[in-house]
């Protein structure tokens, strides 16, 4: 008998498209490409799906699936949604899995608006400050907690 391992969805919010395009003092050369990337190698053989958009609505939409589609876990760095987003929020909400918050930057270190993440409280742990490669970190966590 075959058993199905479902996908780790990694979600991303507005601008990470531009990663690596500008300020890399703050977010570093890194392409969102790479990242991706990254993810894929530490996910191995379990499936990503790996999703970028400028859209809260979109991003609720692909929580949703996620959701539906009962993921492994779920990745997401909801960019300014995290400060502003209560949609998100009632989103990840019915998510039973483990969720990852990723923040390239360290959100703490930065101005007031950038540190009160509505998504955190929400979230079963954040990641921030470790550059792109807080993703793989991300990833091998919701690996580790489904183990
Ligand atoms: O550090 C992070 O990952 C952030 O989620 C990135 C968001 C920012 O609003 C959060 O406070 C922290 C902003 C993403 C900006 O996207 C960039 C686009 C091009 C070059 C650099 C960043």
């Amino acid at each position: 008998m075959t058993t199905t391992v479902s996908a780790i969805h990694v979600l991303n919010g507005p601008n990470l498209n531009r990663l690596g395009t500008r300020e890399p003092q703050v977010y570093g050369t890194t392409t969102l490409g790479d990242i991706e990337a990254a993810c894929r190698d530490e996910a191995g053989d379990v499936a990503i799906v790996f999703r970028q958009s400028n859209s809260e609505g979109q991003l609720v939409d692909w929580i949703h699936e996620a959701i539906d589609a009962r993921a492994r876990g779920i990745v997401i760095n909801p960019a300014a949604y995290s400060f502003t987003s209560v949609a998100i929020v009632d989103a990840l909400k019915m998510f039973a899995g483990p969720i990852v918050e990723v923040h390239i930057s360290n959100i703490h270190r930065r101005e007031a608006i950038y540190q009160r993440s509505l998504v955190s409280t929400v979230a079963t742990g954040v990641i921030a400050g470790l550059g792109g490669g807080g993703y793989r970190l991300a990833v091998r966590a919701i690996l580790l907690a489904a183990a």
